[in-house]
């Protein structure tokens, strides 16, 4: 906690201003262990942090005042609690209150944090107070002490874009519900909502649909060479949903089509054209090699609006990704056009990657961004808006530094180091609903892996998304995230030590 002492020690002898403005001296009053005096340590930075003098000592009992309407973020605060050995009774002094209220300008996901005499939250919606409830969590300690001393200050914060997302490929290789789980409480804590789940690709298919079981008898069972097969059952994905919403993370599916669809050709040898003579699972790192027969529409569009209406049944998600990466086809804009349409026929809306912009799409379709110069303008000039992925900053199966093991570079040969992802400018796009990175998994075998792959870059993310552009400084967010060094621990993240943090 030296960085919040040496905080609120520098607050009280030279009196903090109002809005501590990063851009302007981002390095100003670092100490001599290297700490910025003029920041706290939270990732992603609020949006206006006003130190008052003082300290509250926060005891290890407390009575909380929860609103009606706050069943997520009482239950968030009560985690928090408990897990720092805080136990409530309503006879003690210091309180904690969640209060809605009705302040338009905090928006649908925004808060006030105030610590003086009371810790006070408030916002318009359980969500904000949810992310309220996070940002308390990394003025604390990660870990049980004797007391907790917090310095006084009003924070009044509310995020840039409404998707501050993460893309996991658990088709290449599974991740269990126990790691997504994890990931979600870990995304969670940096305010990050959206959690994109590749079900399917040519290596495996990872979601039971009813009405294919071979799915995933067949394409269940398969994975890329030295990967994990398996598969989410409908009862899985429904508690992932649950577990998920109640932290404000929206699993959003992805059924990569046309394309990437060998597993499904695998369990259903009808869904290929009958040329095709490759039937087979497949463990390879290709690309680009198999497809849907799409001369065969009956075949071809039963099987996709019988996938995605089971789809839809499970995943609560507004949005439904249906893939449309890397494939040709003369019918390949046809697909994208349908299989968008089944969506929203389906009550939702559809979210393809950059290629699926050459299809007649209602502009609602939200596009993906990933190769960086990939021509969007024509599909921005029609409307659409973009999830910004753009591998040169966004790629996480590509090295935390160049060369890494296991790492992808064909997008950058340097890979994408913490300073690389921390440089994207989502502000320079205009059409964007927010940021997402992407973890692929061909070569990301174990949770270790994903974890070194992911952490620390994912909070790049979150900083990206949530947080202004003049508030962002990459030196002050090693100064911040370095001091949330403890809580990453607690969280037993395997993240990669990287050198710019020290982390070495
Ligand atoms: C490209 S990004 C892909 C994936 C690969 C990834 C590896 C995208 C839409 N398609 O199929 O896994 O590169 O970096």
């Amino acid at each position: 906690m030296k960085l919040l002492l040496a905080t609120v020690a520098a607050c009280l002898l030279a009196g903090c201003g109002s809005h501590m403005d990063q851009s302007t001296s981002p390095n100003s009053g670092a100490s001599a262990d290297g700490t910025t005096a003029s920041q706290l340590a939270l990732v992603p930075y609020p949006d206006d942090v006003t130190p008052m003098p003082g300290t509250l000592e926060l005891t290890k009992v407390v009575h909380v005042e929860a609103a009606d309407g706050t069943e997520t973020s009482a239950p968030a605060l009560n985690r928090l609690l408990k897990a720092l050995d805080i136990t409530r009774d309503s006879s003690a002094h210091t309180q904690i209150q969640l209060y809605l209220v009705d302040e338009p300008a905090l928006g649908d996901e925004g808060y006030r944090l105030d610590i003086d005499q009371q810790i006070v939250l408030s916002a318009n919606t359980d969500a904000g107070l949810f992310y309220a409830v996070q940002t308390l969590s990394q003025l604390l300690p990660a870990n049980v002490q004797a007391s907790y001393p917090l310095p006084n200050l009003s924070i009044t914060d509310s995020p840039s874009y409404s998707w501050r997302g993460n893309m996991l490929d658990v088709a290449r290789s599974f991740f269990s519900v126990e790691y997504l789980k994890q990931h979600i409480d870990r995304m969670a804590r940096f305010k990050l909502n959206r959690l994109h789940l590749h079900l399917s690709d040519d290596q495996g298919w990872r979601v039971e649909i009813e009405g294919y079981p071979k799915l995933t008898e067949i394409g269940g069972a398969s994975a890329v060479k030295g990967g994990r097969s398996g598969f989410y059952t409908q009862d899985d994905i429904r508690e992932l949903v649950r577990y998920a919403k109640a932290r404000h993370v929206t699993l959003v599916p992805e059924i990569d089509l046309p394309g990437h669809t060998q597993a499904a050709i695998a369990s259903y040898n009808e869904l290929a054209c009958d040329d095709v003579t490759n039937l087979a699972p497949y463990s390879g790192l290709e690309v680009g090699f198999s497809k849907l027969c799409l001369t065969d529409r009956e075949t071809t569009y039963t099987f996709v609006k019988d996938v995605l209406t089971e789809i839809v049944k499970l995943f609560p998600s507004e949005y439904i990704h249906i893939g449309g990466d890397e494939i040709k086809d003369p019918l390949y804009p046809e697909f994208i056009a349908r299989a968008t349409r089944i969506v929203d026929q389906l009550g939702r809306t559809a979210i393809a990657w950059e290629e699926g912009s050459v299809a007649d799409n209602d502009p609602d379709v939200l596009l993906q961004l990933w190769n960086d110069e990939y021509d969007i303008q024509p599909a921005l000039d029609r409307g659409h808006q973009l999830i910004l992925s753009p591998c040169s900053y966004a790629y996480f199966d590509h090295g935390n530094y160049q060369g890494q093991p296991n790492t992808y570079d064909w997008c950058r040969k340097e890979g994408v180091p913490l300073e690389r992802a921390y440089q994207l400018k989502p502000e320079d796009f205009e059409q964007i609903v927010g940021v997402e990175s992407a973890m692929w998994s061909e070569l990301v075998h174990t949770d270790a892996a994903a974890d070194n792959r992911l952490w620390p870059r994912v909070a790049v993310t979150a900083e990206l998304g949530w947080s202004r552009a003049d508030d962002r400084d990459y030196q002050a967010f090693l100064q911040r995230l370095n001091a949330l060094r403890p809580m990453l621990d607690a969280m037993g993240i395997e993240y990669y030590r990287e050198p710019q943090l020290n982390w070495d």
